[in-house]
């Protein structure tokens, strides 16, 4: 999906074939600017004091957002999606559906505390799919950097400017961070009684999910058997990789 496709599934200007669109409704529209005007508001101010700077006129940057996708260096954007449970648990139009949507709104605010150098620009917490999820758009970005602009994309660095540094590729920092956000979303469902069981070893546990709900076991009864929370698949930290269709345009 490009990037076209991705606000458009987010913001529901196009409906695919498992959107209920009576359920449309209930969606929450956190934040949406237009990637090109998020670049604007984060990097002008830098790309003008470089421009400045610039004697040769070859060295200026006309469009930072143009060169970041037509470069090999970064990024433009991420999209990150948060879910609990799964339709057969936790079926966004069935009891549990509710609870899902508190326990990721909840999160979504302290997502926003926790990382304040991923500029979240579009965020969407989707109720008319089979399962409540949250979409979380983000530009990672660092300032006071030596080269190039002052205030510059850089996934590596923000994360660094949070406190979290890999250990070689066998443990990246983004693995890390996201071993981080998936605690700090086990730790809200722990609030509302949902307790996560990590199984497996290395990165499994990071994918492969169990849950039990203390608070409400009556409820529970005919669910005989643990329930998976969180796949693999469910759980996408996406880059743009340049092999896919040109996000920008
Ligand atoms: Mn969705």
């Amino acid at each position: 999906m490009s990037g076209d496709g991705v606000v458009a599934h987010n913001r529901r200007t196009y409906f695919a074939e498992n959107v209920d669109q009576t359920r449309t409704y209930l969606n929450i529209e956190y934040c949406y600017t237009p990637i090109e005007d998020a670049y604007h508001q984060l990097f002008d101010a830098a790309q003008e004091e470089y421009n400045a700077k610039q004697k040769r006129k070859d060295r200026r940057i006309e469009n930072y957002y143009e060169k970041i996708c037509n470069g090999d260096q970064e990024k433009p954007f991420y999209e990150v999606i948060f879910q609990v449970g799964n339709k057969d648990d936790m079926a966004a139009a069935g009891e549990n559906g509710e609870l899902a949507k508190t326990i990721l709104d909840k999160f979504y605010h302290s997502f926003l505390e926790r990382n304040p150098q991923l500029h979240v620009y579009s965020a969407h917490l989707h109720m008319d799919e089979a399962t409540p999820h949250i979409h979380i758009d983000f530009i990672p970005f660092t300032t006071g950097s030596k080269r190039g602009l002052s205030t510059r994309v850089s996934l590596k660095q923000a994360l660094a400017d949070q406190g979290i540094t890999g250990e070689g590729r066998s443990l990246t920092e983004r693995d890390l961070w996201v071993q981080k956000e998936k605690e700090a979303l086990a730790a809200i469902m722990l609030e509302h009684g949902i307790e996560w069981e990590q199984k497996g070893e290395h990165k499994e546990h990071l994918s492969v999910l169990e849950f039990k709900r203390e608070n409400v076991k009556r409820k529970l009864r005919n669910w005989s058997r643990p329930l998976i929370l969180s796949s693999r698949s469910r759980f996408p930290f996406r880059p743009w990789s340049r092999s896919k269709p040109n996000p920008c345009h």
